[in-house]
């Protein structure tokens, strides 16, 4: 439940003190004490990191992030795919209450006056407002969002192989053509690329070691202006890999052994689950060599698995340079450090690949927020956290006035959260995902329901979903018919949200 007085309370508080704490120092504004904001977004990124326990994940310079603020052991994003993520972060809003459900949702034709996080932080705090890398989805046919940030993106590939043998001797591929809007009607006639490639080059051969290399200099910049004229940074910088391809130099490959990755233990769709609930094939076959049925055997099985974690720790390195020169120029003291996925990930468990669904590989994500003066080193928190969280929250802490739109804000402050790991903001996680129908979910600390219905469909005529995550945490058996009463309960808590956007009902 939103409690709007407490928040505005906890937020008056902090200006107040904001101001108190300016009255010192010459030459400043009450806005020049405001923390700075380095948030770090990673595309595809489950929380199969060390600092989350994942037993082989090689993720150091990500552990030592967690050792010094909050990690969110249940965090859900709010729909498992790239650009409606990316949506629900910027504007606080989940994709049911704007419908941005797709990847080529063009936000200003769909909510033309949204004001995005960072536009907030420049109009409300004086930020300066910058993005490096893969922030807004581009691609698709969707340009992502340049009003959002003051100075322009820096853009880099998603998609992207140095090795020929990856492209068929240097062709243009189907994924690399979706992600830099090219050819867009003739996709299927294209070649497909690489799921991966391990070439022996530098880091900064790839986007991720680039967008590293930036982030750096802005950095060094920022921390210059800061020292000229006080004014606060607002940095998102963000990583293309763990996404598909795998494309990572040899060495992150090398530091795993593939016959000790984690394998798939239950392959198989949860019994007594809907139809409309399950997938094969999808993004994965997007990629050579996997069968364009999706169906993957043992060995490519393995391979993939070592490319989402040699990629995982690619990133990761690329990461701890940032926050390598971050602490070289001793930044940590005033700024907030977010540390995001924009959903989780399958690696084979039920069969399926990516993302794309409402089960909970797909929608668990990594949040670890590190907030000078709130969060205390290496703690961590089992309170329910969604995506659309972390706007309302970096606006409390930066002292600014809670988010209110335009657009509708579904997200709820977890400050209470950063200063009292046990403190109760939310009874539910909410997350969406649109396919034959809309399936909407809600995952509480034990259960998670999804309720199948198309627009305008009877609600008499929904299916559910229901999984029992302390007696199955694998979800093999869908006990929405075998518990009514749980049910009950779950549907209750959906009728608490916005009635769904139709998937075209918004467009302009
Ligand atoms: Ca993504």
């Amino acid at each position: 439940m939103k409690n709007w007085l407490t928040t505005s309370r906890v937020s008056a508080c902090l200006v107040a003190c904001l101001a108190l704490t300016s009255l010192g120092q010459p030459h400043s504004q009450a806005e020049t004490t405001r923390p700075n904001v380095l948030l770090i977004l990673v595309d595809d990124l489950k929380p199969a990191l060390g600092c989350y326990g994942d037993p082989v994940a090689q993720t150091p310079n990500l552990d030592k992030l967690a050792s010094r603020g909050m990690r969110f052991d249940m965090a859900y994003c709010n729909q498992a795919v790239c650009a409606p993520s990316r949506f629900t972060l910027m504007l606080g809003s989940h994709s049911t209450s704007t419908g941005l459900y797709g990847l080529g949702s063009q936000l200003r034709q769909i909510v033309p006056d949204a004001v995005t996080m960072p536009q907030y932080f420049a109009k409300h705090g004086g930020y300066r407002t910058e993005s490096l890398g893969k922030v807004f989805h581009i691609g698709h046919g969707n340009e992502g969002d340049p009003v959002s940030f003051q100075v322009p993106h820096f853009k880099d590939k998603v998609i992207e192989y140095l090795d020929p043998d990856s492209t068929d001797g240097g062709k243009l591929t189907r994924e690399e053509a979706l992600f830099t809007n090219q050819k867009l009607g003739q996709i299927r006639s294209l070649p497909r690329g690489a799921a991966f490639e391990s070439p022996d080059v530098a880091d900064d051969q790839y986007a991720d070691g680039r967008v590293a290399a930036e982030t750096v200099e802005r950095l060094r910049a920022a921390k210059n202006r800061m020292s000229e004229d006080n004014t606060p940074f607002f940095i998102a910088a963000g990583f293309v890999r763990p996404h598909l391809p795998f494309s990572a130099p040899k060495k992150y490959w090398d530091m795993y052994d593939p016959m000790k990755l984690p394998m798939p233990s239950n392959v198989s769709f949860p019994r007594d689950a809907p139809n409309v609930a399950l997938k094969r094939g999808g993004e994965i076959a997007a990629y050579k060599p996997v069968p364009e049925d999706g169906n993957v055997d043992e060995a490519l099985k393995r391979e993939l698995i070592h490319g989402y974690y040699a990629s995982m720790s690619f990133v990761d390195a690329q990461i701890g340079k940032v926050l390598s020169e971050f602490d070289r120029l001793e930044l940590g003291e005033n700024t907030i450090v977010v540390l995001w996925g924009d959903h989780g990930f399958h690696l084979g468990d039920l069969g399926i690949w990516t993302k794309h669904t409402n089960y909970e590989q797909a929608n668990r994500i990594p949040i670890i927020i590190s907030a000078p003066g709130v969060t205390k080193p290496g703690t961590s928190t089992k309170q329910l956290a969604e995506t659309v969280d972390l706007f309302p929250t970096l606006a409390e802490l930066a002292g600014l006035p809670a988010p209110s739109g335009p657009q509708p804000i579904d997200g709820q402050s977890l400050v209470p959260v950063l200063k009292d790991p046990a403190a109760r903001v939310r009874d539910h996680a909410y997350h969406a995902y649109p396919k034959q129908k809309l399936g909407r979910a809600i995952r509480t600390e034990r259960y998670r329901m999804v309720q199948w219905l198309s627009q305008g469909e009877d609600p008499s005529n929904a299916v559910y979903e229901l999984y029992d995550y302390v007696n199955d945490p694998n979800e093999t058996q869908n006990i929405a018919a075998k518990e009514p009463e749980i049910l009950a309960r779950l549907q209750e808590m959906l009728e608490t949200h916005r009635p769904p956007v139709g998937k075209n009902q918004n467009r302009r």
